[in-house]
């Protein structure tokens, strides 16, 4: 059996409209209007390298100190904002894959650029359902770098070709391919049109089709 990688934003729970919002105030303090279409390519990317995106839109340069402080006011906006989640946020379809990969023995690991992720994955209470966890905290390179699925892929001692990328971000989806990766896009977004396969939903995800693969 493969082993599964998960993206987390936009795959396990619906916090990109947090991040968006949050990075709309971000933009408005520098005088500039974040676009929903640059929202979506800022999916999967760091929080500095999407606040230096952000800049470049804006025409804006910053000391780093004032960056620094720009990226602590955003994280604080972020957090506040998902104070209050909980498992109902858990998108559809998530915890019977899950479950599913439990009970047939499948490796599970996180692939998330969010420093933030493990504290989600407690809030959503299935922190226990992964194998390994890799996350903004233990990579250098931002998506579409591999390196977060590889780390992933080294935790389950699994080969890169026998592992299954679930991804909702361009970048992501770039990402897998780079990692040699089997890919999922996620969300039905025309950004992840190029992965291997895409749902919309993970409801759509069938057992049969997972056991094919
Ligand atoms: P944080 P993913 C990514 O998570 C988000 O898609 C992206 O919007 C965010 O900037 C990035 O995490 C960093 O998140 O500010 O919490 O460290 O989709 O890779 O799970
Ligand atoms: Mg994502």
């Amino acid at each position: 059996m493969k082993a599964f990688i998960f993206d987390l934003d936009g795959v396990i729970v619906d916090t990109a409209k947090y991040h968006f919002l949050a990075w709309k105030r971000i933009g408005e303090k520098v005088g500039f209007s974040l676009s929903i279409a640059q929202n979506e390519s800022l999916k999967g990317v760091s929080r500095k390298e999407s606040l230096d995106r952000i800049l470049a839109w804006a025409d804006v340069a910053l000391s780093k100190e004032k960056k620094e402080q720009l990226l602590l006011e955003k994280n604080d906006d972020y957090l506040h904002q998902i104070q209050g989640m909980g498992q109902e946020e858990i998108l559809p379809g998530v915890l019977d894959l899950l479950t599913f990969a439990q009970q047939n023995n499948v490796p599970v690991s996180l692939g998330s650029a969010s420093k933030n992720a493990t504290a989600i994955l407690k809030k959503l209470q299935i922190d226990h359902l992964f194998d390994a966890i890799v996350d903004g905290n233990n990579v250098t390179k931002s998506k579409p770098n591999p390196e977060v699925f590889l780390k992933g892929a080294e935790l389950l001692q699994q080969e890169p070709n026998n592992c299954i990328v679930f991804e909702d971000a361009a970048a992501g989806i770039q990402a897998a391919k780079a990692a040699g990766m089997i890919s999922i896009g996620m969300g039905g977004a025309e950004e992840v049109k190029s992965a291997d396969y895409c749902f919309a939903s993970m409801t759509e995800i069938t057992k049969e089709f997972i056991t094919t693969l």
